[in-house]
């Protein structure tokens, strides 16, 4: 059985990271069952999570999963999909998951009281005297890569701006269709789901959950795929 290497449940979600629940959402769209490891992050090939190992094959990084579950299994995500329609549902996921990401990123990680609240918890199980300096480092670590992306070069009342035109591009693009495009999933939308949930967990106070929390679409769309996708965690969202 595929393993899949994830964090663990935090915010309310079924995972800290929008890219292990966006690769649980695209091996449950396949009907691939999978087991969880939470132990992987020291080993992950690209230093990140999320990768799996399928049958001894290890594959790291969301897109590149998606490609090993199409290719090996033959699964069409975007079966049915116009050459348009794929166009947006590439353009969505990159503007999630190399733009809006690294808002969410600032929000979670910058702000005193968020990171308080959500990231420090992180390091829980790190014992004294080491958990406050490895807490420190990785915040740290985080900031760097907001600043050489670049997003943490803008204030955060721009980055919230900017954040707020992203939530409201994919409330347009939603419009009110159950999914994306229609009655099916398509690939486009694990990572809609992804981050629309991460938007508006109510852990975090954030001008992003506020401009999500703005749009009755999204909201019943975070709903309706939780409740379908990972029903034993609706109690902890709510
Ligand atoms: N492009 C990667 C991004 C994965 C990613 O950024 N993962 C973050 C968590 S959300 C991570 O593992 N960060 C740990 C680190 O940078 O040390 C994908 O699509 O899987």
């Amino acid at each position: 059985m595929i393993v899949l290497y994830t964090f663990g449940p935090y915010f309310g979600l079924p995972d800290g990271s929008p890219f292990v629940m966006k690769v649980m959402l695209l091996l449950k769209f396949a009907g691939l069952p999978f087991t969880e490891d939470r132990g992987g992050y020291r080993k992950a090939p690209k230093g990140k999570l999320p990768y799996i190992n399928d049958a001894g094959e290890i594959i790291a990084d969301s897109t590149f999963i998606r490609r090993h579950i199409e290719k090996k299994y033959g699964f069409d995500y975007d079966a049915g999909l116009s050459a348009e329609q794929k166009a947006i549902g590439w353009a969505l996921e990159r503007m999630c998951e190399d733009h809006l990401y690294f808002a969410l990123a600032d929000a979670r990680w910058m702000d005193d009281a968020n990171f308080a609240k959500g990231p420090a918890q992180f390091f829980a199980a790190i014992p004294m005297p080491l958990r406050p300096l490895m807490r420190a480092a990785i915040r740290r670590k985080v900031g760097k890569t907001l600043q050489s992306q670049g997003l943490g070069r803008h204030s955060r009342s721009e980055i919230g701006d900017l954040a707020e035109h992203d939530i409201e591009a994919l409330a347009t693009l939603l419009g009110d269709t159950p999914y994306l495009f229609g009655e099916q999933p398509c690939g486009a939308d694990a990572t809609m789901f992804a981050f629309v949930a991460g938007a508006l967990t109510p852990v975090f106070e954030t001008s992003i959950r506020t401009a999500a929390e703005s749009h009755a679409n999204l909201i019943a769309y975070r709903d309706r795929l939780m409740a379908l996708y990972f029903p034993s965690n609706i109690t902890l969202d709510k």
